[in-house]
């Protein structure tokens, strides 16, 4: 290949490369900061607008004085060597002090932006616990006496103040449209306030590498008219319904005979503590910290193995027949 041969090459492999790379960028995509939806991510945004056009401010004034330089002091056949140089006190001042004021425009509305958003929570806040777990997130209310996993509700409009904990190890919460994002570490408690503003489903995803699963430890959070979260809420303190009959009976009979019921809370039926609570599991969307969709199959599939869905899933896969497994997939789904 000939020099001329491989430099259209390079240019061309360039240029495919910036397309699929742009290709993939999306300015409203499930994992957008550009698309704010709480005080506290509007607050991000206002700041990361600052820094972004500081940059290309800078950038214009650099590369278009470089530019200059490289043009206008080209060697020309015949002209003598330019006058050299050593020193120049002006100058020297000039580019101390204009990354200082750059650094000013910067310091000021990141430190207004960090004091602002690590305000105390204010009185009628809703309080939400949020435990990271390897890998899947639980929801506590403790002021409502509810426990969810995996997807959070919250009423639009009203403050609520996230206690974040960690159970095993470093976790961090970061759902791009409503902030974050803040690390849960075990041993102390981090706080994360914010006002959702916009009803509609925010994806979220632990963003601190944790393990074998990290990358699959997503989470889904329902923004609700305060009218659609009463009833979310409604639901969740019911008392069971009527107990399940048929396919489901044979499921629930399943359940509570196997060591689901050492791991697992349905309230009424069983007590434990190691994985998410199923009281209201046919409620959710997905399963398995957003990773599939809610549906009888992939229910099945996961209680029989586990393992083979999410990589070191913390649930063993237990035995089960596929028609087991499919019997307690229907109890479950009836949970709501
Ligand atoms: C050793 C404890 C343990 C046992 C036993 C166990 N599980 Fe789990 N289970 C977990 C953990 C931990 C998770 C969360 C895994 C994850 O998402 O990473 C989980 C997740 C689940 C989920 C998905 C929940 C959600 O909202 O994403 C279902 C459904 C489930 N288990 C059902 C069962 C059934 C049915 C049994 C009995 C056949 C069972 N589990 C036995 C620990 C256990
Ligand atoms: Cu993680």
């Amino acid at each position: 290949m000939n020099r001329q041969t491989s430099d259209r090459l390079l240019v061309r492999l360039g240029v495919v490369g910036t397309a699929l790379t742009l290709g993939g960028c999306a300015w409203d995509g499930p994992m957008t900061t550009l698309v704010p939806r709480s005080d506290f991510a509007r607050d991000i945004l206002h700041v990361y607008g600052i820094i972004t056009w500081a940059s290309v401010v800078i950038a214009v004034v650099v590369f278009g004085a470089l530019a200059w330089v490289l043009l206008r002091f080209r060697e020309k056949p015949g002209t003598p060597l330019p006058a050299q140089i050593h020193g120049h006190t002006l100058l020297e001042i000039g580019w101390t002090i204009a990354p200082a004021l750059v650094l000013l425009v910067i310091a000021v509305p990141t430190i207004q932006v960090i004091f602002r958003t690590q305000a105390a929570p204010v009185a009628q806040a809703l309080d939400v616990t949020v435990l990271g777990r390897q890998w899947w997130w639980e929801f506590r209310y403790p002021s409502l006496g509810v426990v969810t996993a995996n997807e959070l509700h919250l009423p639009a409009g009203r403050p609520v103040v996230l206690t974040l904990e960690g159970a095993d190890v470093i976790h961090s919460f970061w759902v791009p449209q409503l902030g974050g994002k803040r690390d849960v570490i075990p041993g102390r408690v981090n706080r994360l306030t914010l006002i959702p503003d916009t009803p509609g489903e925010y994806w979220g995803q632990c963003a601190e590498f944790c393990g074998a699963s990290h990358a699959n430890m997503g989470m889904r959070v329902f923004v609700e008219t305060p009218e659609a979260f009463e009833r979310w809420l409604a639901a969740q303190r019911a008392t069971p319904a009527e107990p399940p009959s048929g396919l489901a009976a044979e499921g629930k009979a399943i359940y509570t005979r196997s060591a689901c019921v050492g791991c697992h809370t349905i309230r009424g039926v069983s007590a434990g503590v190691l994985g998410p609570d199923l009281t209201t599991f046919g409620g959710r969307t997905t399963i398995a910290s957003g990773l599939l969709p809610n549906t009888l199959d992939t229910v099945t599939a996961w209680i029989r193995d586990p393992g083979a869905i999410k990589p070191g899933a913390k649930m063993p896969a237990l035995g089960l027949t596929e028609a087991q497994a499919r019997a307690v997939a229907t109890y479950l789904a009836g949970l709501r």
